[in-house]
């Protein structure tokens, strides 16, 4: 292995609960109460499609032109933006410093494969910006996770061969995406839920180098 590349939101920071608050918002605005169960199916969607399945849920996907949703996603955007703007380097999740620093010491790679427009902003505020060799930006990103896109621009730019990669990722569609690329699927959550990943940490306070390369 030569790289590892790390999904944003759920396995470096839980920017997860600002954008359940701000759809959650969003949603009540536009008489679509929703809870957090449902917002289970946002995780690691874009925000576009996330915006879709809050309109579908309300039954109104055809209430609104793509002006009018445009307009909806950046009022979203805005409130999201605002609730991170407080985020700091104690937002990062356990391990994760620790984790990041042995990577760059062992002369590995390190790249981010985030849906977020933001990723670049939220990893700034962190502190963790020189962590990364590179941060591939979402709005160049056509086709969202599962598809493998975002990874194998990330692999690209890190020139390394996907085969050489370690994916790390939250998410079902994250974990899918990995595999899409040719890489190696590191799961941080729920086993059971997480069960096409070739090794799932149940959350990154026990992600660590040793532990993922006794198990390559
Ligand atoms: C993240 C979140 C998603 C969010 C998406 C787009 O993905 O998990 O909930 O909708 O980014 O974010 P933005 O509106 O900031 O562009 P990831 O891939 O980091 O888990
Ligand atoms: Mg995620």
């Amino acid at each position: 292995m030569k790289a590892f590349i790390f999904d944003l939101d759920g396995v470096i920071t839980d920017s997860a609960e600002y954008h359940y608050l701000a759809w959650k918002a969003l949603g009540e605005d536009l008489g679509i109460p929703f809870d957090r169960e449902f917002n289970e199916t946002l995780k690691g969607v874009s925000r576009t499609e996330s915006l879709e399945r809050i309109l579908r849920l309300g039954g109104r996907e055809n209430d609104f032109s793509v002006e009018e949703k445009g307009r909806l996603a950046t009022k979203k955007n805005e409130h999201y933006v605002s609730l991170i703007s407080n985020i700091t380097s104690a937002d990062i999740l356990p391990g994760i410093e620790v984790f990041l620093s042995d990577l760059k010491e062992a002369g590995y790679k390190v790249g981010m494969a985030s849906a977020s427009k933001n990723a670049q902003m939220v990893t700034h505020q962190l502190g963790l910006l020189d962590a990364f060799d590179h941060i591939v930006d979402a709005a160049t990103v056509t086709d969202s996770k599962p598809h493998p896109e975002v990874f194998l621009k990330a692999a690209a730019a890190l020139q390394v061969e996907p085969k050489d990669c370690v994916g790390i990722e939250d998410a079902v569609a994250g974990i899918e995406a990995i595999h899409a690329a040719g890489m190696f699927a590191v799961g941080i959550g729920d086993p059971e839920v997480l069960t096409e990943a070739e090794l799932v940490f149940t959350d990154t306070s026990i992600l660590t180098l040793d532990h993922v390369l006794a198990r390559i």
